[in-house]
């Protein structure tokens, strides 16, 4: 999308309510919002997403975020460290196996984990935004995995761990072997709701007893994909970013939300229903503070209808957005 045609959607998006509004706030506002959009411009989100073998961690970024335009590289150590990193410019996946391979591979990836998780940005803040614990939803064996969250990664999680960390339980499908799944509406029944809420609230637990910490779970499914077939659509993929995003700085969630994957529609269709998640995640992306006085959310309006999907256009179209509120506000 070029310039032109960001601010005529832009333009478009916003009513002339919105537009008066717009223009109504008091200028230390109007530069609150303007500062943050700054910020944005440049900010690069890093997700560090980790599991057992087999879990699905690269089904999830594939759904997430699709991995068609994704530079492939390896971490700082490939030697050692054995961690792929996604570079998609304004965002950075970081995927690492977890454990539960061998004794010895198992030191290595924790090593690589902690490592991971002390690296610091040029600000010297701790660079990995959000740690995503990916758990296999099919299988009764989470003992490794617990131990993986709370022994390797909640001790290096730094100051607010709460707002670091968040789990998802995968294969939601193959939970109860296949059996309670609609295939045709690509999400559960029933029973098997009942089953997913039930694992979600032990796995909950289970962190709370093991360290203390009460941690978002949520079940999901990436999708299965057969060789050289598109991979299934995904179930509640919408909600995982939604909370994803939700654990993201405010001014990186621009950065995170513009790859959200728009190449294959139906990976965001299925989800439990609870809340219509991408209008939430559009929602999210405006900071608390800045739509706390735009009652309209007319940013959020705005921003919607640009920047989901835009990938690395997106300080392009961040920039649409900044001219257009300016002539917008003066
Ligand atoms: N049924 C089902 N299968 C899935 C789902 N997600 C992933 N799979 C399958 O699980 C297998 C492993 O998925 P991957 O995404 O490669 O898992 P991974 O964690 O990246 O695996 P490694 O990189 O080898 O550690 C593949 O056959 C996927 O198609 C899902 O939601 N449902
Ligand atoms: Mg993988």
């Amino acid at each position: 999308m070029d310039v032109t045609s960001i601010l005529e959607t832009l333009n478009k998006s916003l009513s002339q309510r919105d537009k008066d509004y717009l223009r109504g706030l008091t200028e230390s506002q109007k530069e609150k919002i303007l500062k943050w959009l700054e910020e944005s411009k440049n900010a690069k989100a890093n997700i560090l997403v980790t599991g057992a073998t087999g879990c699905g961690k690269s089904s999830t970024i594939n759904a997430l975020f699709g991995m068609e335009k994704a530079v492939v590289g390896t971490g700082a150590d490939p030697m050692t460290m054995d961690i792929d990193k996604y570079d998609l410019g304004n965002l950075v996946i970081w995927d690492s196996p977890g454990l539960g391979d061998s004794p010895e591979k198992d030191e290595l990836h924790k090593k690589g984990i902690i490592q991971t998780l002390e690296e610091k940005d040029a600000q010297g803040n701790l660079l990995i935004d959000v740690v995503l614990v990916i758990l296999d939803g099919s299988s009764r064996d989470m003992g490794t995995s617990y131990g993986l969250i709370t022994d390797v990664i909640v001790p290096h999680l730094g100051k607010n761990p709460e707002k670091r960390l968040l789990v998802g339980i995968n294969q939601a499908d193959m939970a109860m072997k296949g059996k309670h799944w609609d295939d045709v509406n690509h999400k559960p029944d029933a029973e098997l709701g009942v089953f997913l809420a039930e694992k979600e609230r032990s796995v909950r637990q289970r962190i709370k007893e093991g360290c203390g910490l009460s941690i978002e779970t949520l079940s999901y499914a990436a999708g299965y994909k057969e060789e050289g077939k598109p991979q299934e659509p995904s179930y509640n993929i919408s909600k995982l970013l939604y909370y994803i995003v939700d654990l993201i700085p405010n001014n990186k969630r621009l950065a995170v939300v513009s790859q959200k994957n728009k190449n294959k529609k139906d990976r965001y269709t299925y989800d439990d229903g609870k809340k219509d998640y991408d209008i939430e995640i559009n929602n999210k992306m405006v900071p608390d503070y800045i739509e706390d006085i735009t009652t309209g959310a007319a940013i959020g309006a705005a921003l919607g209808s640009v920047i989901p999907g835009v990938g690395t256009a997106v300080g392009g179209a961040i920039g649409g957005v900044c001219g257009l509120l300016k002539s917008i506000f003066w």
